[in-house]
């Protein structure tokens, strides 16, 4: 069968237009093109900003760091003193004659709050002469008595909070799961790892843009769309994985029999989310602040072909494609945020070469409110569905056994759709939106913006960047290690949730993405064996892969948010 469902395929309104539609009929603020439009890069400063990249692409991490200050500490008036005599009793006429010759010897007014562990007393230095603790604490050391001496001080719990204006919104899935049940936890992972330039994360998919909040991530890539009527940039394969656009023009049908569409901008949206220029104080933040993405190009009009799909993830992590030269800069993470059918022998052996190189596959379940589409469903691949803000799988997520983990991507709670004569009308609470770096153009790019998206392939990134930062963290990982430090630190769906029903068991994977929790378990992942997981053999041959995958994104959703979400929602058994 071929992706001819291809009823997600990008759809015919514009992603842009639809979060604006969605936006005035369901009351959802700030989505639309204006709230965040940015400046157009005219394409003469396009080529040098593209032409440095590489040059530069070590530098956003030492820039990030210094612009991570270290805050003044918060000081109690309270010093930890250890006395050199060991004696800790406190009240004894050995305590007090001590202290009142601390007291004579460095000129300040001393009591004692609680013995401490290890020969240590809390003091409370009632009048420190306006002296700042640093140097009281130091007066209290040049006393005989005293073996050490340090100021108590306010600790806090570290959450790192990037400075780009949109993370506002976007910490409601990349923040605290004290604050929304299903975000990533990413502010706290941010203290361990914030990732690493020698990671290079491919993201397979329509191409990108010099967006310039993306600018300086990205190391070259490559366009693998044989075809010219699919690239749109009136040739085949060449170095240049820019986006052209993927609009199909009025009055064009594509294979599946879809019309006219205007421009995805897929690609630069999913790179986005695990890319995008971090703590830059613009735009948006990204999972990764450091790693490199990789742009490969393969879905263009009417998606994209199997056989350009596979080419593009083998030359990502390295493998040899005839007649394109080796990847310079192989890819350790391979997010393939498209797809379509079920996995065939050749997607199963290409994610077999891949997982035996030691590169990660992370694909999207797919937004069919069905079973989880190729190449998610291949064996080796980390397969990703998705989650509202609140925890609950989205009611246009594809499920299904396959799936390894699930991640925000935004939409509404499958028990949440507000269902009226059988239409969906609404999403109690509201529905969920992942901010991506876009463009406003219909068929080219113009001008550079920011807009709300929903997805699975908007999850898969999620993962894909937590993935570099655990590589980070530890470059050894193989890829079942990756997927087994996921899994075993993945929260449960919230309680009461579609994910929780005895009927769905088993089908939303192991729970939800918790980058803290991964970052925490990435140096001692638990031993798995070979890093090859399955064969050909596992895959079951399938018969899908024949026709075009498409790229899944928002605009679908949002169309069906609009049009058809009651006979979207999955049954909620
Ligand atoms: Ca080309
Ligand atoms: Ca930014």
């Amino acid at each position: 069968m071929s992706y001819a469902t291809l009823k997600f395929r990008k759809a015919s309104i514009a992603p842009v237009m639809l979060a604006m539609a969605a936006s005035a009929l369901l009351g959802l603020p700030g989505i639309s093109r204006a709230d965040a439009a940015m400046p157009a890069t005219s394409a003469s400063t396009s080529a040098s900003t593209s032409a440095s990249a590489s040059a530069s692409a070590a530098a956003p991490a030492s820039a990030a760091a210094a612009r991570i200050g270290r805050p003044a500490p918060r000081y109690t008036g309270n010093y930890i003193v250890r006395w050199r005599d060991g004696s800790q009793t406190i009240g004894t006429s050995a305590d007090t004659t001590r202290m009142r010759r601390v007291e004579s010897n460095t000129g300040l007014a001393l009591s004692v709050r609680r013995p401490m562990a290890n020969a240590m007393q809390l003091l409370t230095v009632k009048d420190s002469r306006g002296d700042d603790p640093e140097t009281v604490a130091r007066r209290l050391r040049q006393d005989p008595r005293v073996a050490d001496a340090v100021p108590d001080r306010w600790l806090q719990l570290h959450d790192t909070v990037p400075n780009d204006p949109d993370f506002a919104t976007q910490s409601l899935y990349m923040g605290s799961p004290a604050v929304t049940p299903g975000a990533a936890n990413l502010s706290r992972a941010w203290d361990r790892s914030r990732g690493s330039a020698n990671v290079v994360i491919a993201v397979v998919d329509t191409g990108y843009l010099d967006h310039p909040d993306l600018a300086g991530r990205l190391v070259a890539g490559y366009d693998f769309i044989s075809t010219t009527s699919v690239s749109v940039d009136g040739d085949g394969r060449d170095t240049d994985a820019h986006d052209p656009g993927d609009y199909v023009p009025s009055g064009s049908t594509c294979p599946d029999g879809s019309g006219a569409s205007d421009s995805s901008w897929h690609g630069t949206r999913v790179a986005s989310v695990l890319g995008a220029v971090t703590n830059n104080g613009s735009g948006i933040a990204a999972v990764d602040w450091n790693a490199r993405t990789q742009p490969v190009r393969v879905s263009g009009r009417c998606g994209a072909l199997l056989s350009d799909t596979v080419d593009g993830m083998r030359w990502a992590g390295g493998l040899t494609v005839p007649g394109v030269p080796n990847n310079p800069t192989p890819a350790k993470v391979v997010n393939v945020s498209l797809g379509g059918g079920t996995c065939s022998s050749i997607e199963q052996q290409a994610v077999n070469d891949l997982n035996a190189a030691g590169v990660i596959v992370v694909a999207a379940a797919g937004n069919s409110a069905g079973a989880v589409e190729a190449p998610a469903d291949c064996t080796g691949v980390i397969a990703v569905t998705a989650h509202a803000n609140d925890g609950e799988n989205a009611s246009f997520a594809n499920v299904g056994p396959q799936v390894t983990i699930s991640a925000p991507g935004g939409g509404c709670g499958n028990s949440k759709v507000i269902v009226t004569n059988n239409v969906a009308t609404g999403c109690t609470g509201g529905q969920s939106f992942i901010r991506t770096l876009s463009n406003a153009g219909t068929a080219g790019p113009t001008s550079y913006n920011i807009i709300s998206s929903q997805g699975t392939s908007f999850s898969a990134p999620m993962v894909s960047g937590v993935v570099a930062l655990m590589l980070a963290v530890n470059p050894a990982l193989t890829p079942a290690q990756v997927t087994a430090v996921l899994k075993n630190t993945a929260r449960a769906h919230p309680a009461g949730t579609y994910c929780t029903r005895s009927a769905n068991t088993g089908k939303c994977g192991a729970g939800l993405l918790d980058a803290d929790a991964a970052l925490a378990a990435a140096p001692n992942p638990p031993s798995t064996g070979s890093a090859s997981t399955s064969t050909a053999a596992d895959s079951g041959g399938g018969g899908g892969g024949g026709g075009a995958f498409s790229p899944w994104s928002a605009a679908v959703l949002l169309v069906t948010g609009l049009v058809g979400f009651g006979t979207r929602r999955r049954p909620l058994r």
